[in-house]
């Protein structure tokens, strides 16, 4: 079936806009600190987190620091870079201004992290329905209130929409509109495609598949085979078709409580502490919490090790008991031993049952 057949069939007429604020949680420093503008400056993590980047302006990527990368990687790259700590609850603040100029647009707002989010405005009357005139607007006013810039997407679906956030940042726009959509999702790489991670793309590309003109090439029973349940999504993504809806107040998957250390974890005894700790914080805050009655799926728990390697482990288990979290951090223990700088512990929800949780909690 033809691309736009399927649209003009699932979403015609769609209007969708991704928006993404450049460098957030950097622009919001420098705005505080205007004198830093022009330099390079990364938000590195407290001392508690031992100093990694969380991001950096624009100016320190030119000298390829990145998110992720150590502080003294950082300064290697870049030695006039200017460190400053992360401050969560101004990033919050911000971000909750920023989200009620999305509501002067539309009701359909689906946030995404602190600095991103989809809007559905396939409805909204405002600049005579022109989704690009009211990106353009939303940022505009964002750039005038917080002096903050940030880019959006916006074309009939949430992966093209996103895909064209990124296409001018910073301080940009792009639309993709229904009829170049054939052509423009040729080129994009698998990694981008929702979905796909470090194990899905490892496995493409080990079959020689780089972007989404390779994968269109691949019939759909071939990618059940490879991928499972997934495979026909990803048959329907290459081709540039996504039917997901934006979700405004959509409902979490999963709960879940971590700490990082200032001084690794070395001995299982160590970790077994920390563990109830985490434990502890996850049973008390899910107490109080909106999804206390939403029955439990699986457990999990999260280890990053001191070289920044990070492995979970899950049970499919319906209570909240401290013993299924040990014993997952045994088995993660066992596999591989090495200093622990993170872990956390969490639960996923069952979505699909409507029943009552009965929490049993020991
Ligand atoms: P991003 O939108 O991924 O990054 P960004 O806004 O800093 O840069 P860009 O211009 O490319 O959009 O993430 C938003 C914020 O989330 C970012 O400012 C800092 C935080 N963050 C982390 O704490 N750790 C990370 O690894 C990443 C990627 C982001
Ligand atoms: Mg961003």
């Amino acid at each position: 079936m033809r691309v736009n057949k399927i649209i003009q069939e699932h979403y015609k007429g769609r209007k969708i806009i991704h928006i993404d604020m450049d460098c957030f949680f950097a622009a919001v420093e420098i705005k505080d600190k205007p004198e830093l503008k022009n330099k390079p400056v990364a938000v590195a993590g407290s001392a508690t987190e031992r100093g990694v980047v969380t991001t950096c302006n624009y100016i320190a990527r030119k000298f390829g620091v990145k998110s992720a990368m150590p502080s003294i990687t950082a300064k290697k790259l870049c030695p006039n870079i200017i460190f400053l700590p992360v401050n969560i609850e101004k990033y919050k603040n911000i971000s909750m201004k920023i989200q009620q100029i999305y509501k002067c647009y539309t009701k359909i707002i689906e946030p995404i992290s602190l600095d991103e989010a989809y809007l559905d405005v396939t409805n909204s009357k405002y600049c005579n329905g022109n989704p690009e005139e009211m990106a353009y607007q939303m940022r505009k006013k964002i750039l005038d209130d917080f002096e903050i810039t940030a880019s959006a997407g916006i074309s009939s679906n949430k992966f093209l929409s996103k895909i064209a956030s990124d296409w001018n940042k910073p301080n940009g726009q792009f639309s993709i509109k229904d009829k170049d959509i054939e052509q423009f999702v040729l080129t994009i790489p698998i990694r981008k495609v929702p979905g796909i991670g470090e194990k899905t793309e490892k496995i493409l590309l080990s079959k020689g598949l780089k972007n989404c003109c390779d994968l269109q090439k691949i019939k759909e029973k071939e990618l059940i085979g490879v991928l499972g349940k997934y495979g026909s999504n990803l048959y329907l993504l290459c081709r540039g078709i996504d039917s997901r809806q934006v979700e405004s107040n959509k409902i979490s998957k999963s709960f879940s409580v971590e700490d990082t250390y200032a001084k690794d974890l070395e001995t299982l005894e160590e970790c077994a502490n920390e563990m109830k700790i985490i434990f502890d914080k996850l049973k008390n805050r899910l107490k109080i919490s909106d999804d206390k009655d939403r029955p439990i799926k699986s457990c999990f728990i999260k280890v990053k090790y001191n070289d920044f390697k990070l492995v979970s482990s899950q049970k499919s288990y319906d209570k909240l008991h401290y013993d299924i979290f040990y014993d997952l951090l045994l088995k993660i223990y066992k596999t591989n031993a090495k200093p622990i700088r993170l872990l956390g512990a969490g639960i996923q929800f069952n979505n699909s049952e409507t029943s009552q949780l009965n929490l049993d909690i020991i």
